[in-house]
């Protein structure tokens, strides 16, 4: 672990704001075994929450066991999860269950959660009394700064962005987490794109920083960087490397200089990224990536069906980009990672593209996939008129791969409009994330598939993030691109 890097970071921890929010129990209503209630706070909310508890009729001759379940939807808390069978643990779900000894009582309940409903369920008290719930007290934490400006636009896009900018707050804690559900810490894909939408709205740069200084500080004994980090008990790397993730770091320390003007820290950090280039060519024939097989050695989107090797190549070619742009933004030698660059876009047009089909195809199926083609986009390996085109006929291609979750959807986006392609870009935009603002979200979801409302990467829809901050980016677009 680099201390010195822990000890900018550990400095940079921000403090939370904290907001009360009591709701009161008009109703009352006396429950038995069996019966429920449920609470609307009335919007997406992080924080712990306090019962405060009472019964009816004889004095209590038992302890009362109940049951509160949290959902950031109405479904979380409307499904039954008796039968959950996801390959994540079950302990992600939202829901404990309390044995009541005294009542009246104020019970705190003991983790921080995520929600907008809560429903409180009996499972056991006595036939002598009934449970009463008088009212709940919520304390919400966020690290975001107060409200900001919103952005213009159409009646949707204002909402998309409302609902945008409550996801990025609800994720910004002690670092910008991936999820206030799951997985609650920091991972390095989905950062990159927090700290995009970030700049041009809360501008919380120095939470950014601390969050570069994380990755840097935990990097491995060869200076690889880890895909996600742990706070908690104490900052730790966790043992997931994911080969596009590390290399991301490059794009968002990039990005970062750009958007802050820190050169101090660009500096103090470019031999690191400089370094996942090197590292990644250890998955690489030459200048080509290698196919794999292993679950998990590069994301690019939550589909198990998809071939990543074309698509790692591109991120690999982005990557020495965005290295050689931050050499010369720092007036150093960008000879090398423009080499990278160039050696790589050689060798991927040569093992990826497609000539016939004009896409470009991945692994040994031959996979015509969105990531791949869109990461191509990025990696700007052709032009823009050809990506244009390229970007035409993925749309046309029957079969092809699609995005998965709002964060492969981001770069669809971002790569229309590098395509000149704007107008489109805007409408696939609302389309995806106003069909999530349609069915009532709060929040923006880390999965949504509109063919297939209740897939799950995880096997269970209960086992979902529906506040994921990855989601964000529409704040970003409509910012940057769309509010003219
Ligand atoms: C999910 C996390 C996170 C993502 C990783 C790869 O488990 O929630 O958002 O970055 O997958």
């Amino acid at each position: 672990m680099n201390q010195r890097f822990l000890a900018i970071a550990e400095a940079l921890k921000p403090a939370l704001t904290k907001r009360h929010i009591a709701l009161d129990n008009a109703d009352k209503r006396p429950l038995k075994d069996g019966e429920s209630q449920t609470f609307d706070f009335g919007n997406h909310y992080v924080g712990y929450l306090t019962l405060s508890l009472s019964f009816q009729g004889s004095h209590p001759d038992c302890p009362a066991l109940i049951r509160v379940r949290f959902g950031e939807t109405l479904r979380d808390v409307e499904e039954d999860t008796s039968d959950y069978r996801s390959w994540i643990s079950r302990g992600w779900l939202q829901e404990e269950t309390v044995h009541v000894d005294v009542l009246p009582c104020t019970l705190v309940l003991p983790r921080r959660y995520a929600f907008r409903y809560v429903k409180v369920e009996v499972i056991a008290v006595s036939g002598k009394f009934s449970l009463v719930i008088e009212g709940l007290t919520a304390e919400t934490v966020t690290s975001a700064p107060e409200e900001i400006a919103p952005a213009g636009g159409s009646e949707l896009a204002r909402r998309i962005d409302k609902i945008a900018l409550r996801t990025l707050s609800e994720c910004m804690q002690d670092v910008f987490e991936d999820g206030p559900k799951r997985d609650r810490r920091l991972w390095l894909g989905d950062l990159r794109l927090q700290a995009l939408a970030n700049y041009c709205t809360f501008a919380h740069n120095s939470l950014v920083k601390r969050c570069l200084f994380l990755f840097a500080a935990t990097a491995d004994e060869t200076g690889r960087i880890s895909a996600c980090v742990f706070t908690e008990p104490e900052v730790a790397p966790d043992d997931t490397y994911m080969f596009d993730y590390s290399l991301l770091f490059v794009n968002a320390l990039e990005e970062y200089l750009a958007a802050t003007g820190d050169a101090e820290t660009a500096k103090e950090l470019l031999p690191l990224a400089l370094k996942q280039l090197e590292l990644a060519r250890s998955h690489m024939t030459e200048w080509t990536v290698d196919d794999s097989d292993v679950l998990g050695w590069c994301f690019l989107d939550w589909d198990l069906t998809l071939n990543k090797q074309a698509g790692a190549q591109a991120v690999y070619i982005s990557a020495a980009k965005a290295a050689a742009r931050l050499c010369r933004a720092l007036g150093e030698d960008a000879s090398h990672p423009e080499r990278c660059a160039e050696e790589a876009s050689k060798a991927a047009v040569k093992a990826f593209y497609d000539e016939e089909l004009g896409l470009f195809v991945s692994g040994k199926d031959r996979q015509v996939s969105y990531a791949s083609n869109v990461w191509f986009v990025l990696a700007g390996v052709f032009g823009q008129e050809k990506n244009a085109r390229i970007l035409q006929r993925l749309k046309a291609f029957e079969g092809a791969v699609k995005p998965v979750t709002p964060y492969m959807y981001h770069y669809y986006i971002e790569a229309l409009i590098e395509s000149g392609l704007k107008g489109e870009a805007e409408e696939v935009m609302l389309a995806y994330w106003g069909a999530m603002a349609e069915q009532g979200a709060d929040t923006f979801f880390e999965l949504f598939d509109p063919d297939r409302p209740d897939a799950s990467p995880y096997g269970s829809r209960a086992a979902n993030s529906y506040c994921h901050a990855w989601s964000c980016t529409p704040s970003y677009f409509l910012r940057r691109y769309f509010q003219s």
